[in-house]
């Protein structure tokens, strides 16, 4: 009987290292690696759309919620129990980080994010400080250790904002129409914008990092607003920090990097110099051509429009059943948004794409 029960458990843990060997299907395909479903996850897949999310925050200001990691993790969690969504993403935002380093700031609810002394001279630069990662995000890097134990396997993604979109908010003090204000900080200000972006990356690099060794199983760059730059503002103000950004990760974790960005066509060409596993694009370029342009090197994932979510469930079909007969043709695909979930989502077209997405059959 003991030998029954002993064989039976060396069985178990046999599985359980083959999987672990294996990793998630969500790495595996951030990898790059033959997969047999299409993943999926959804861009801001914790959020307004979605009552339990809504219950929380008529309770908890923002920054309470991120900060509070009990909070971030019953967040982060919400999607995972309605869907079957093959990854969760670590409740924080872009902007939180850059309190530790100073910056004064707070959501305004209905309004977004508000920077409440916009950057605009070399000195207010050389203030920023770089803490160590521990004492600037470590209610991010606790609710992580939280959620990874309580997803038992399902992988967690941790994020950063890239520099130049951080730059965005810091100079623009929130969101921005034209980026008329960063772009002549950035053209205007060498000195200043160099500091900036040197002391950004350093906060970058070391964040993510943190978020791989607290338990991340992958880490995505959210570079919203990169698609604003010429090409030739792109090489010259954001490239080589990128670059710098993704080498440093590279050396410290062995996770996957991902890089979104939005209207981005007319950079894929550079964005394809980056040593990125993945790049994460939206609905104004087709899979094909964006695979082109990137010399179809890396994975690619995103394309369907957040819009489709919150209208007639048989067109979002309809177009997410075409993504998917694209990506056939791909390297490697993870389905997700273009951008995130808007609030207007329907909750039951949310269901349905998901649905739609783990029963579709690869070739
Ligand atoms: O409850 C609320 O009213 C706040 C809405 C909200 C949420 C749900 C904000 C304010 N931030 C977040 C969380 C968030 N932000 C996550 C984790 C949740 C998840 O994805 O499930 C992530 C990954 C972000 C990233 C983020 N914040 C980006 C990059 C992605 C993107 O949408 O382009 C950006 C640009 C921000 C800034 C920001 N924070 C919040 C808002 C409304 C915005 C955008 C404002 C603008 O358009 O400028």
């Amino acid at each position: 009987m003991q030998m029954v029960v002993l064989l039976s458990q060396l069985h178990c843990v046999r599985i359980w290292e083959a999987r672990k060997k294996l990793g998630s299907l969500l790495v595996r395909a951030y990898r790059g690696e033959k997969v047999e479903r299409t993943p999926i996850w959804l861009m801001r897949q914790a959020g307004r759309y979605l009552p339990e999310y809504q219950k929380i925050r008529a309770k908890h200001r923002m920054l309470d919620v991120i900060r509070t990691p009990e909070l971030a993790c019953e967040v982060t969690l919400q999607p995972l129990k309605r869907f079957e969504l093959d990854g969760a993403i670590i409740f924080a935002d872009i902007l939180t980080p850059l309190i530790g380093m100073g910056v004064n700031l707070d959501f305004v609810d209905g309004e977004g994010p508000r920077i409440f002394e916009p950057l605009k001279s070399l000195k207010q630069v050389q203030n920023l400080i770089v803490p160590p990662a521990e004492e600037n995000f470590g209610y991010t890097l606790q609710a992580i250790r939280h959620c990874v134990q309580a997803l038992h396997g399902t992988p967690l993604i941790g994020f950063s904002g890239a520099p130049f979109t951080l730059s965005a908010y810091l100079v623009e003090g929130g969101g921005s129409k034209n980026l008329s204000a960063v772009k002549s900080f950035m053209r205007e200000m060498p000195e200043a914008w160099e500091l900036l972006q040197v002391k950004l990356r350093e906060m970058i690099g070391s964040y993510l990092c943190a978020q791989a060794q607290s338990g991340a199983a992958a880490l995505q760059i959210f570079d919203s607003w990169a698609g604003e730059l010429s090409p030739a503002d792109y090489r010259a103000y954001c490239l080589p920090h990128l670059e710098w950004i993704v080498n440093f990760v590279k050396k410290h974790t062995n996770v996957p990097l991902v890089y979104f960005s939005t209207g981005s066509s007319g950079l894929l060409e550079l964005v394809a110099t980056l040593k990125v596993d993945v790049v994460s694009v939206d609905w104004r370029i087709s899979l094909r051509q964006a695979s082109d342009l990137l010399r179809n090197r890396s994975v690619l994932q995103g394309n369907l429009d957040p819009t489709l979510l919150n209208g007639d469930p048989q067109i979002m079909e309809q177009e997410a059943r075409r993504i998917l007969n694209e990506s056939m043709e791909l390297p490697g695909y993870v389905f997700n948004l273009g951008h995130g979930i808007l609030p207007q989502a329907r909750i039951e077209n949310v269901s349905w794409l998901v649905r739609l997405v783990r029963e579709f059959k690869r070739g």
